[in-house]
C-alpha cells in the first residue's frame, strides 16, 4: 500500500514516520509512506497556496490548484490511477478500527491535509472521495489527523505488528476493550498479579480475560456493549 500525504508542514511527519513500528514497515516495504509540500505545485512566485475567503471573514482558504493539480500529479505517478483521497476534517466520518481496517483494501490513499479556516469547497465536491475526522474537536491542521489515520491503517497491514496474534484480543477487535496485562515480577512492592494467571490453566485464563473484558468495557465505555452483544447474537 502506498499513502502520499498532501500538507503545508511535511515537518511535522519526520519524528512520528521515522521511528518504532512505522519506521519498520517502511523499511520492510510493508507501506510505501510519502510526504509532499503543497507548495511544490503552487504557480505563484511566492509559493502562495491560499487566499481570503470570498464574501469576508476570518482566516485563509487553501486555494484550488495547487490540490487539483497535486493529487492529478500523484495520481498519474502509481498504476492504478485511482488512489483515494481523503480529506482529514472535523465534519469528516469518526475514525475507528472498522473504517481503517477497510481502508486497508485500497492500494493508494492520498491524504489532504488542511490548515488555517479549511479548503475551496470545490475540492471537496469534486476531488474528495471521503472525509474523515479522528474525533469531535479542532485542530490547527490535518496534520495529526493523517498521523493518527496512517497508524490505524498500518497496524492492518499483514507483517507490520510483531506477531499477527496482536490485532485479534485487543481493545475493540472484538467490540469489547482488552483485558488486562501483567509481567514479572509477580509480586511488585506488595502488590500481586492475579493468581490465574501463573496457573498455566489455559481455558480458565481464557475464562478470566473474557470476564474482566465484559467487566471493564461495561464500566468504562457501556455504549460498547450494545454492539458486542448485538454482533454475538
Ligand atoms: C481534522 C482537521 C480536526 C480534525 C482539523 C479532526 N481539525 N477532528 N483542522 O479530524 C481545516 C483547517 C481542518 C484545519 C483542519
Amino acid at each position: 500500500m502506498q499513502i502520499d500525504i498532501l500538507t503545508l508542514f511535511p515537518g511535522m511527519f519526520k519524528g512520528v514516520f521515522e521511528e518504532s513500528i512505522i519506521k519498520r514497515a517502511k523499511a520492510a516495504k510493508k507501506i510505501k509512506l510519502n510526504v509532499h509540500n503543497l507548495r511544490d505545485w503552487s504557480k505563484d512566485k511566492h509559493r502562495k497556496v491560499d487566499d481570503k475567503p470570498f464574501g469576508g471573514g476570518p482566516g485563509m482558504i487553501l486555494n484550488c490548484q495547487p490540490i487539483f493539480d497535486a493529487i492529478e500529479d500523484l495520481k498519474s505517478k502509481v498504476k492504478t490511477k485511482k488512489a483515494k483521497v481523503i480529506l482529514l476534517s472535523p465534519k469528516g466520518k469518526r475514525l475507528d478500527q472498522k473504517l481503517a481496517q477497510g481502508l486497508t483494501k485500497n492500494k493508494h490513499i492520498i491524504l489532504l491535509c488542511g490548515h488555517y479556516e479549511g479548503v475551496d469547497e470545490r475540492v471537496m465536491q469534486h476531488l474528495v472521495d471521503e472525509e474523515i475526522s479522528i474525533g469531535d474537536y479542532v485542530l490547527t491542521g490535518g496534520e495529526i489527523p493523517a498521523m493518527v489515520l496512517v497508524d490505524a491503517i498500518a497496524r492492518f497491514i499483514p507483517g507490520v505488528l510483531g506477531h499477527e496474534d496482536s490485532n485479534k484480543d485487543e481493545s475493540f477487535s472484538s467490540g469489547l476493550l482488552e483485558y488486562p496485562h501483567y509481567t514479572r515480577p509477580a509480586v511488585y512492592k506488595g502488590k500481586k498479579v492475579p493468581q490465574v494467571l501463573l496457573s498455566g490453566d489455559h481455558e480458565k485464563i481464557q475464562q478470566w480475560r473474557e470476564n474482566e473484558a465484559r467487566e471493564i468495557t461495561l464500566h468504562k465505555r457501556p455504549d460498547l456493549i450494545q454492539y458486542y452483544n448485538i454482533s454475538r447474537r
